[in-house]
């Protein structure tokens, strides 16, 4: 079996699966990935360096190796708060009035490139796969190829793709894609982005594209790209569920709430995961029966995030100012309709408030996947489920249809959609969840990196298949 090297951004190591640690599904993945193969997991490691020497900080984790490199200063807002976060980022949510195209940072992003590049070279032994892990890294594989590495090169993409109309919008949008066509895989959430890619490729690019099989030729290259959706790692959640620290949090929500049905928001603090217009929905709820306040708690647990970057103070500030202004008009003495919490909680603790929430209000502009509509579903009583009401224009509502579909934009759309789950049968509840579980349970994060691993390495998977055929016939 060849050896796994992941590389991305940062790199985080759990403390093995069942343990209730703060990290997320993508972590509990790769540990388990690279636990399984031996491997190195590669990445930056958060920290900024005067003069960038490439130095490796090499740790043993459990079972595989960790690699890190500093970064300059300039390289981090050129390369991270820069070009993937104030270009690719918005760009690739369909936030093309956020977009910012600047010269420094696509310069500092392929020079970032380059240096990672030059890194993790003299890692890389012969029969090892490479998988390389979302936006910061489209050029890493073509960078790789240039020093003459011929390894199996893997790309996963956890955001959207966009339309080939709105890429377009980018300067040198070619040579960025020309440069990921160097990649052997590339993954995608859903099969709307893949389509995407691919119409990008044949229209944009000219290349030969079998919509069929995903394979795409240009230039020589030949990439397979196909859908991959990402899940949680379901058992690990669940187990979480167990934990004191989820039924005290169950508790301290649920008989705060004061018999009122309960609506949950988790959200990282961006622009792309529609809090605004949640509120804007909520308003109109309220608006138009006068006792809500009598029936609804709506919890948004928002962790600020990227604050080095001016649009994501700009949307923490417009909430702020939204709830305030909500809170306001609608509260009563006794009683406030929006709880707005500025901070992060330990997973276990978010299981135990996903739980005491009858409604989950998952209702992103754009995500790639969304993995908080998989664990709100994941953390229901099958007995007395709660409803997942779920945006159409996130990736997991290619898979959880079973969910209240919603325009977010759409504020009459959504505040239907509430009302509806406040009253929807409690058999109607069961039947949907347990549609929504299966799905949640049965692709799950682990089986995600075995079917991305597995499309990487043909030969390996065609070698430990061989041996059945004569058994089998
Ligand atoms: C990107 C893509 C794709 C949130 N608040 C707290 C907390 N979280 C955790 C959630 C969930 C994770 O963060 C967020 O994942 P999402 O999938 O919802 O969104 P992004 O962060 O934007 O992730 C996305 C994902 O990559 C994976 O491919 O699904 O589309 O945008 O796990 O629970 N975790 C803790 N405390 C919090 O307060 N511990």
């Amino acid at each position: 079996m060849s050896r796994l090297i992941v590389v991305s951004n940062r790199v985080s190591v759990t403390k093995g699966r069942g343990a209730a640690g703060a990290q997320g599904g993508l972590a509990v993945a790769m540990n388990g990935a690279l636990r399984a193969r031996g491997g190195i997991w590669f990445g930056w490691s958060g920290k900024e360096v005067d003069e960038f020497t490439g130095q490796l900080t090499m740790q043993r984790a459990d079972g595989f190796t960790t690699a890190t490199i500093d970064l300059e200063p300039h390289d981090v807002e050129e390369y991270y708060n820069g070009y993937a976060n104030r270009t690719i980022w918005p760009l690739f949510h369909y936030r093309i009035d956020l977009a910012e195209y600047e010269n420094e940072f696509g310069r500092g992003y392929e020079r970032v490139n380059e240096q990672f590049a030059n890194s993790l070279i003299p890692l890389v032994e012969e029969e090892d796969i490479i998988w390389v892990q979302d936006y910061h890294f489209l050029p890493l594989g073509e960078r790789l190829r240039a020093h003459g590495l011929d390894n199996r090169l893997g790309l996963f993409l956890h955001i959207p793709w966009p339309p080939a109309r709105l890429l377009v919008s980018l300067p040198y949008h070619e040579r960025l894609v020309e440069a990921m066509l160097h990649y052997d895989v590339i993954g995608f959430q859903s099969v709307e982005w893949l389509e995407s890619f691919l119409h990008y490729c044949r229209k944009e690019l000219h290349a030969e594209v079998d919509e069929a099989t995903g394979t795409i030729r240009h230039k020589g290259n030949v990439t397979t790209a196909r859908a991959f959706p990402i899940g949680i790692d379901h058992s690990e959640f669940l187990a979480l569920g167990e934990t004191d620290e989820a039924k005290r949090a169950y508790e301290r929500l649920a008989s705060s709430a004061r018999n009122r049905t309960v609506v949950i928001g988790v959200d990282r603090l961006d622009y792309s995961k529609g809090l605004p217009e949640r509120i804007d929905a909520m308003e109109r709820l309220f608006a138009s029966h006068e006792d809500m306040v009598n029936q609804l708690l709506y919890i948004q647990i928002a962790p600020p995030s990227r604050e080095d970057v001016q649009s994501y103070r700009q949307i923490r500030a417009t909430l702020e100012r939204k709830t305030g202004q909500f809170n306001g008009a609608h509260s009563d003495v006794d009683l406030v309709p929006i709880r707005y919490v500025n901070r992060g909680f330990g997973r276990a603790e978010l299981f135990g408030f996903y739980r005491a929430a009858k409604i989950g209000l998952v209702t992103p502009i754009r995500d790639g996947m969304n993995l908080v509509a998989k664990e709100y579903v994941a953390a229901q009583d099958p007995e007395d489920p709660g409803v997942l009401i779920l945006s159409r224009f996130a990736g997991a509502a290619e898979q959880l249809t079973d969910a209240l579909l919603v325009n977010p934009l759409n504020h009459e759309e959504v505040t239907r959609a509430i009302w509806t789950a406040l009253h929807m049968p409690l058999a109607e509840r069961k039947a949907r969840w347990e549609k929504l579980y299966r799905v949640v349970r049965d692709a799950d994060v682990l089986g995600w990196a075995d079917d991305f691993i597995t499309a990487l390495t043909p030969e390996e998977t065609q070698k430990s298949s061989a041996p059945l055929t004569p058994a089998a016939a």
